[in-house]
């Protein structure tokens, strides 16, 4: 797991340099299909699945993720380890140039830890990714099961 993290770092730190000059032009990240998992339990976790998408020709880097009401929220990547699912997370993640992540079930998601109130279905939840050197990215997760 540490290799391909400590490459998606150096690629990404090159990335930031890159997309520092172009962020003033115009926005080089934007998210598509975002949901997040009804949770009736505020006690409890959930999970948010998107599609980032690099409109720009040079890798970014998404570095954080965060959601009105949640108190952590975490990048996270479910990995097959000898047959058992695990949850492994990571402090940031390269998308490539003209590029996309796709964040769905059993593969990448954001963990939502601490919500301030249940997720209902049909519910909204704002949130936001800090990609490269950009300002956030907003955009708003549908809430269903
Ligand atoms: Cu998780």
């Amino acid at each position: 797991m540490r290799r391909p993290l400590a490459r998606g770092l150096v690629a990404g730190l090159l990335a930031a340099v890159v997309a520092g000059a172009a962020a003033a032009q115009a926005p080089g990240a934007s998210v598509q299909g975002a949901w997040a998992r009804a949770q009736p339990n505020r006690m409890l976790m959930s999970a948010l699945y998107f599609v980032l998408i690099n409109r720009t020709h040079a890798p970014v880097t998404l570095h954080r993720v965060s959601c009105e009401g949640v108190r952590m929220a975490t990048l996270h990547e479910t990995v097959d380890s000898a047959g058992i699912m695990q949850m492994v997370p990571f402090d940031s993640l390269v998308v490539p140039a003209d590029g996309r992540l796709v964040f769905q079930p059993g593969g990448y998601h954001a963990m939502l830890m601490g919500l301030s109130a249940p997720l209902k279905p049909g519910g909204r939840l704002a949130c936001a990714l800090v990609v490269g050197a950009s300002r956030p990215v907003h955009f708003t997760a549908q809430v269903r099961r």
